[in-house]
């Protein structure tokens, strides 16, 4: 059983910033850290990926937990590399029909250098998410050497990462939070005898200059072109100090003297206000900012900004159980890489999820990109952008049915932008009405495709979003928020029916040019007409579209065009060897990479659910064929994905295992951070939503209770997971078996819950939770 973790860490943050220390500095913890709560480690982050993320949704700062030098390496979320630009390639449209025409002559060599050549957008990338840069202190009387009982931590509940070690007796203490009300970076500094520090700004970004006046540094910059296309951001960055004692001498950094204790906030702006306005004072937004949190105080923003992660954080607690290795530091229950002996790992994992998607995606900010929010390169991996052929939806898996809902607000404004830029590129591109996002997106929209034919020429990027406005609407079921979307998800519908083809073999529409992402048919070639992933996407999103115009009562006449559009798609096909077909022609077996990451055909199985084990069982049965063929292990999401598979299919053994490889040092770095390689945010995000899937399945009035629970959970609860309609759901289990569930729906309506193979016909009542056991599946 757990211990009362709540009180210990509350104790603990309340004692870390404002106001008085409530323990000594540098004290030794006096209980062992909740090992499904917090990371910690015995030594400074070394690489980058050891550092601890904290972040508001918009603000980001990686902690190394140093000892004489300490580095946050910064992030504000709207800083990116470039300005505006169309990347529409203007051969595009009178290439377009030649493209077309070679596709279905089966010429698909031809086709796509066709395309590669003229579709392929201009430039052929996107602008990379960049640092703002770091914040650099150093105590001048401290040396490395001499720091004892080392501990940092991030404490997931209290949004709180802290670093404390004593050094010639002295015991020195160090706390860091981002506020999501107060805007701020806050950092808390003291020891128990009164110590020197020296502060100091830097940025990698062009035309920077620091200043420094009284108790504050102020840096200001300018973003860099990127790939011929202009920068067009100002930024800024102002921090501010409160010191206890000492004194303050400002040149280029800020040097303190003989003080007791430090608080430092920290703000950072650019000049983009919305997609479009570039107006903003970032100068003077900091500087307002800073006032004001100087103003308000280190403890009410604490307080507040402690109130508003637990506000949501707190929503959900789970309990796998427990083992002995949960007592060691995380990186070592890392490298151990036997999930198996330690179910707390994948509850911390869990739990690090949802902490990283509170601490990434909050209104107001950008969705999170590759990264989250932390980025510490100016050129990394895959410009750190929004990939919409799989990772970017996979952020936003969890948040659904995990209470997180408020989250998806960064995506829905995503989607709103991409829409605007999207009706552009599918005018001038397509000829077409309503608009198109293809594989990637960056913050300035683009929506034309890019990297080369075998990625970029992927027209479904949008449509797959568009799937995330429906999911909100149906685990909330608010009429007043599907009506503010459903032009997004029409005109997303809309570019599709000007530009479905028919197929010459069957008569049935397909998108063509397509891939199915990043998959190869034949050695060297992609580009395809209908890949099943797009048959399946689509199906989604008209059937959504249809029922969101019934539900809003609202446009009969394109709900039945798209109802009759629907039934004429391509359907799933199952291929000579059992599989389910990735393509319209059977060429699974001969495709140059049996073991692909992307495993887009089983869309249909998950996130979607066309395709279940009860519903159609011959399709679930291709589905795992392709699934055993394509192997267990993969790149970080790659992986996760899978288990999320595996868990449709009520294989609990096999999700675990995949679950166990993806906790391993393989696929998570010692801060947890999930290993593509290199750092990728996504598998952490499509892991905790595999947990989820494991102890329960949501798809439409139906749930599923437990439908993949692995012998290694055999005794454990999770209160707060959301089904659609607004329906919480608490469960508890022992040996393996159903102890009670609990339904609270928000809303009336009836359910069929299912246990195995039994199940239970309930209806609910607002105010009248249903408590289910085992006896009441029949
Ligand atoms: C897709 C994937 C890669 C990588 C990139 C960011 O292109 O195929 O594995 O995750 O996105």
């Amino acid at each position: 059983m757990r211990t009362s973790r709540r009180g210990v860490l509350q104790g603990l943050a309340a004692g870390a910033i404002g106001g008085a220390l409530a323990e000594p500095a540098g004290a030794a913890a006096t209980t062992a850290p909740d090992p499904t709560q917090c990371l910690w480690y015995r030594a400074p982050a070394k690489a980058w990926t050891e550092a601890l993320p904290v972040g508001n949704g918009r603000l980001g700062a990686m902690v190394v937990g140093g000892i004489a030098r300490e580095r946050l390496q910064l992030n504000e979320d709207s800083l990116w590399a470039g300005g505006p630009y169309n990347p529409v390639n203007p051969a595009a449209r009178a290439a377009l029909p030649e493209v077309r025409r070679l596709i279905a002559a089966g010429r698909l060599k031809e086709a796509q250098a066709l395309a590669d050549r003229t579709l392929i957008g201009t430039p052929r990338t996107q602008m990379p998410y960049q640092p703002l840069g770091d914040l650099i202190l150093s105590w001048p009387g401290l040396t490395d050497g001499a720091a004892k009982d080392y501990h940092r931590q991030l404490d997931l509940d209290a949004a709180t990462a802290t670093t404390r070690f004593t050094a010639k007796g002295v015991a020195h203490r160090r706390t860091v939070i981002a506020s999501p009300i107060d805007q701020v970076v806050m950092m808390r500094i003291e020891a128990d005898r009164p110590f020197d520090l020296d502060i100091a700004l830097s940025s990698p970004q062009r035309d920077v200059r620091v200043e420094a006046s009284g108790d504050r540094l102020t840096l200001t910059g300018h973003n860099a072109d990127h790939a011929g296309v202009e920068a067009a951001l100002r930024f800024a960055a102002q921090l501010s100090i409160v010191t206890r004692g000492g004194t303050v001498t400002a040149g280029e950094a800020l040097a303190v003297r003989g003080a007791r204790s430090v608080t430092l906030f920290l703000a950072m702006a650019t000049s983009r206000r919305r997609l479009g306005d570039l107006a903003g004072d970032p100068r003077a937004t900091v500087a307002q900012t800073i006032d004001r949190a100087r103003s308000r105080g280190p403890a009410r923003i604490a307080a507040d900004a402690l109130a508003e992660h637990r506000r949501l954080y707190r929503r959900v607690d789970l309990d796998l159980g427990t083992s002995p290795q949960g007592a060691r530091p995380t990186d070592e229950r890392v490298r151990a890489d036997r999930a198996v002996d330690d179910p707390a790992l994948a509850t911390l994992y869990f739990n690090y999820g949802r902490y990283l998607l509170i601490a990434a995606s909050r209104a107001g900010g950008q969705p999170a990109n590759l990264q989250g929010l932390w980025n510490e390169s100016i050129d990394p991996p895959w410009g750190s952008k929004y990939t919409v052929n799989i990772n970017t939806e996979m952020n936003y898996w969890p948040a659904e049915p995990t209470g997180l809902g408020e989250c998806v607000a960064p995506l829905v404004q995503m989607v709103r932008e991409l829409a605007v830029s999207g009706e552009r590129t599918a005018r001038e591109m397509y000829g077409a009405r309503g608009w198109v996002c293809h594989h990637n997106t960056d913050l300035w929209r683009a929506t034309a495709p890019i990297d080369g034919a075998p990625w970029g020429m992927w027209p479904t990027g949008g449509a797959w979003l568009c799937t995330h406005l429906w999911e909100h609407y149906d685990y909330h079921r608010d009429p007043t928020f599907l009506a503010s979307v459903y032009p997004l998800m029409r005109g997303a519908a809309l570019f599709f029916v000007d530009t479905l083809q028919s197929d010459p073999k069957t008569g049935r529409l397909v998108t063509s040019p397509s891939v199915s992402p990043e998959n190869e048919h034949s050695p060297g070639v992609s580009i395809c007409a209908g890949p099943a992933m797009d048959q399946q996407i689509l199906r989604d999103l008209f059937d959504q579209v249809a029922r969101a115009a019934t539900i809003l009562n609202t446009d009969a006449d394109f709900a039945a065009q798209v109802r009759a559009t629907r039934a004429r798609l391509a359907p799933d096909r199952i291929g000579r060897d059992g599989q389910l077909q990735e393509w319209q022609e059977d060429w699974d077996a001969h495709a140059p990479d049996p073991h692909h990451r992307h495993v887009s055909h089983l869309y249909a199985l998950f996130p979607s659910d066309q395709i279940t084990p009860d519903g159609t069982p011959e399709l679930a049965r291709a589905a795992r064929h392709s699934l055993e063929t394509r192997g267990d292990q993969s790149t970080g999401w790659a992986t996760a994905w899978r288990a999320n598979l595996w868990a449709r299919l009520h294989d609990g053994e096999h999700a675990h295992r995949i679950i166990a490889y993806l906790l391993g040092p393989q696929r998570t770095y010692p801060n947890l951070f999930d290993s593509h390689p290199p750092f990728q945010i996504d598998g952490n995000f499509g892991g905790t939503r595999a947990v989820v899937e494991m102890l329960m399945q949501s798809r439409g009035d139906e749930l599923l209770l437990l439908p993949a629970l692995p012998r290694a959970w055999p005794t454990g609860s999770v209160s707060g997971l959301c089904a659609r309609g607004r329906c919480r759901v608490d469960l508890r289990w022992r040996d393996g078996r159903l102890v009670s569930a609990m339904l609270t729906g928000d809303l009336a309506g009836e359910r069929l819950v299912r246990l195995g193979d039994r199940q239970a016909r309930i209806t609910l009542v607002p105010g009248r939770p249903i408590r289910l056991r085992e006896a009441d599946f029949a």
